[in-house]
């Protein structure tokens, strides 16, 4: 029997995403497709992806071919296209098909997201979730739809207006053209003979949309017929199209404009908002560039390129500009880039300077990078910051307090936030303050356990030593197939700022090698152990130990268990902050333990959210703020934690380690993945349950003979370099003193 959609996936690489992508069509409601995966290299596991798949050699590369290719093959009533990296959700077909009724076209919508289904779907609900004002924001949505109607002539056909209007005006920017999320039918498309332009690599889009509105009769559109289009978030290794980095862009972008104009009437609503959207790239887009880049061709040849195209505007475009813009174009259209200079200048300078006053923070940042990046480097600066400014701990401060005794002549700099008193009478600052970005643009050397800001430049001469803050066991950045927390160009950013490193601390060789991948990073590797496990090694740690226990007030007559578990990468509050549900049941244990043990609870540093602890103070001892976790590990007994980083330094001190893992298959298939497994690797038991922990506490005793070989081969693996001296080797090595 003839299906009903054509599915054309055109797919010339990533076979994970692939896989994603024709998972979303397996778990889809609707099944009454035929899928046809056109490629320019078909292969024999291609077929076996899925039952019924077709794949159809392209005869040629770039995706206006392939699209063309499966329109031509495509038996279905209606084609559906698919970039092969995205996907769709389980009713999006079903929804689409029931509101076909033989209309030429039926229109969903796009989302854009740089997660996989499992994590857009659970964002997807958490915001349904927390949405509020929906009624008022769905009124001003039909506000905005009767005041574009009220412009259209009596006779105009309002399907065909309203298609132009959703995917085309309403999709900004003239690389949004997108003929993804819609059903096409293939009568209609043959009728006109609309197919894709093949001699656009990247703007086919719109020499195949833009005739599809012109000649439109019927259309309808789905509002809740979800095609998800998906950013790769590593745009190093695996770029999606329109994040390959290319300079032919704007001259094909000009062209794809110019050939599509060819389709349309000069004179039609799809034409004035074509010109509209080219217009808009210049006043908004390519401003910037003329402004900022680097590269003289954006004022002069492409400026000389774009002349010609704006030319041919529909009169009526231009009339619609405000003040601004209209001076823009006017200069553009006499050839003057002074006076667009000149424009450009008015129209940011005004928002700059808002910005300024409005926004403490960019005042620091203007006199960082207009002022103190000239200054002179000072040789004998080292500036040192650990978790953000948040305390004074992690490797950073042992590096620091073995200079401060071996080399005094170093004038040391910490920045810290809480106004913490640094020992050897260093000196402090607040980070994001004037006196930060000083000693950011001064200090010769810069020692830090996680990333600088972002708007730090490395000024040649600089030393910069990144001493990070734990063994990988969590994958991470380019090894992480999906980044739910922090920024989703995380891995851009990292790719850049790894580049400013002349060292890296790494712990173990296991370390080495996996920070060689997960950084990209091929700079000097430190292989002495980790500076913040010195402690553990310290000739006086009993006694150390015993000061610290004694200012934490806990009983002599108790033995101490340290929970430190990390955090979630899907539980974020803001940025950079993060929730923690505490599954441990603390009831339990105290019934359970509290006759022999207390605990000490220490949240990871992201985790915001304050941990109620009422009514458990005899029994739990709130350590979140303790400032050094290295010190902690000397207190306690017995360490619980999950899949932070803290149980490889745990193991130096050779104690007992229990893994509470209550959410382990969602962390490691979801949101991390892990580098080692878990089951097998790792020096103690995997427990689900608090019943189950309190019960490993209370036969520690077995646990530790029955892990004894394990512990002993994860000890040779991962401990191997820490030997008490780690900062001396490091500090050494940075100050050029080996
Ligand atoms: N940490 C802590 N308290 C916790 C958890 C962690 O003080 N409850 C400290 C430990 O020093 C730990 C470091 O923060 O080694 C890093 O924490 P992780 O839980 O491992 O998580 P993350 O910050 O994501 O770093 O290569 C290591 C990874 O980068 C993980």
């Amino acid at each position: 029997m003839k299906p009903k959609i054509s599915i054309v996936i055109p797919y010339s690489q990533y076979p994970n995403y692939l896989k994603e992508c024709l998972t979303s069509l397996n778990e889809s409601t609707y099944q009454d497709e035929e899928v046809l995966l056109v490629t320019d290299h078909v292969t024999e596991e291609l077929p076996a992806l899925r039952e019924g798949i077709k794949v159809i050699d392209s005869h040629g590369s770039g995706v206006a071919a392939a699209r063309n290719t499966g329109i031509e093959a495509a038996s279905g009533e209606y084609i559906y296209f698919m970039d092969a990296d995205d996907y769709v959700l389980n009713n999006t077909l079903e929804k689409l098909w029931q509101a076909a009724d033989g209309q030429d076209l039926v229109y969903g919508i796009v989302n854009n997201t740089w997660n996989n289904k499992a994590n857009f779907l659970e964002k997807k609900a958490k915001k349904e979730e927390e949405q509020e004002d929906i009624e008022e924001k769905e009124e001003r949505r039909q506000e905005r739809i009767a005041q574009y109607q009220s412009t259209l002539p009596e006779d105009a056909n309002l399907e065909q207006e309203m298609a132009i209007y959703f995917l085309l005006r309403n999709r900004k920017g003239i690389r949004n053209f997108t003929v993804l999320g819609n059903l096409y039918k293939k009568s209609f498309l043959d009728r006109y003979n609309i197919r894709f332009c093949e001699d656009f690599r990247y703007y086919s889009d719109m020499t195949f949309m833009c005739p599809v509105l012109e000649h439109v009769e019927s259309a309808v559109q789905v509002q809740d017929a979800i095609y998800v289009k998906r950013k790769h978030n590593d745009p190093i290794n695996y770029p999606a199209l329109r994040q390959e980095d290319s300079d032919d862009r704007f001259e094909e972008r000009l062209k794809a404009v110019a050939y599509t104009r060819t389709l349309l009437n000069p004179e039609g609503h799809v034409r004035y908002f074509l010109d509209m959207k080219l217009i808009h790239y210049f006043t908004n887009v390519m401003t910037k560039r003329i402004r900022r880049s680097e590269d003289d061709k954006w004022r002069n040849e492409y400026f000389n390129m774009l002349i010609p195209y704006v030319e041919d505007t529909q009169p009526a475009v231009l009339d619609a500009l405000g003040r601004q813009n209209t001076r823009l174009v006017r200069a553009l259209l006499k050839g003057d880039i002074n006076g667009v200079q000149k424009a450009i200048r008015w129209k940011f300078g005004k928002k700059k300077l808002k910005s300024m006053l409005h926004n403490r923070n960019t005042a620091y940042k203007l006199a960082y990078y207009h002022s103190y990046l000239k200054k002179d480097i000072q040789p004998k600066v080292i500036l040192f910051e650990t978790f953000m400014a948040k305390n004074y701990s992690d490797s950073p401060k042992y590096i620091f307090e073995y200079i401060a005794k071996n080399y005094p002549e170093y004038t040391c700099v910490w920045a810290i936030n809480d106004g913490y008193k640094v020992p050897y009478g260093a000196k402090t600052v607040r980070r994001f303050s004037f006196q930060y970005a000083y000693y950011l643009a001064v200090a010769k050397y810069l020692v830090f356990n996680v990333r600088p800001p972002l708007w730090y430049r490395k000024r040649e001469g600089q030393v910069f030593l990144e001493t990070w803050h734990g063994t990988p066991l969590k994958r991470l950045v380019f090894d992480q197939a999906e980044v739910t927390s922090a920024s989703p160009k995380y891995k851009q950013q990292f790719y850049k700022q790894r580049q400013d490193w002349d060292f890296l601390v790494s712990a173990n060789p296991f370390s080495t090698k996996t920070f060689r991948s997960c950084f990209m990073y091929e700079g000097r590797m430190l292989e002495y152990g980790y500076p913040r496990n010195d402690i553990l090694y310290a000739p006086n740690k009993e006694e150390i130990a015993a000061r610290i226990r004694k200012q934490l007030k806990i009983p002599a007559d108790k033995k101490t268990i340290l929970y430190a578990p990390t955090w979630r990468d899907d539980e974020v509050i803001a940025k950079g902050q993060y929730g923690f549900e505490l599954a441990l049941n603390l009831e339990t244990m105290r019934r359970e333990l509290s006759d022999d043990y207390v605990i000490l609870l220490r949240t990871h540093h992201y985790v915001a959210e304050h941990i109620d602890i009422t009514g458990y103070e005899d029994f739990v001892y709130n350590v979140c703020d303790y400032d050094d976790i290295s010190e902690l590990y000397l207190i306690s007994d017995i360490c619980i934690t999950d899949y932070s980083s803290v149980f490889f330094d745990y193991a130096n001190l050779k104690r007992p380690i229990l893994f509470y893992v209550y959410d382990f298959d969602k962390y490691k298939n979801q949101l991390r993945g892990f580098y080692i497994d878990m089951e097998t690797e790792v020096p103690g038991p995997l427990l689900y349950t608090t019943e189950e922990v309190a019960d490993a506490v209370k036969h520690i005793d077995e646990i530790n003979e029955q892990y004894h070989d394990r512990y002993e081969e994860f000890y040779n693996r991962f401990c191997c370099y820490d030997d008490g001296h780690a900062s001396e080797h490091v500090a050494k090595a940075l100050l050029g003193k080996e």
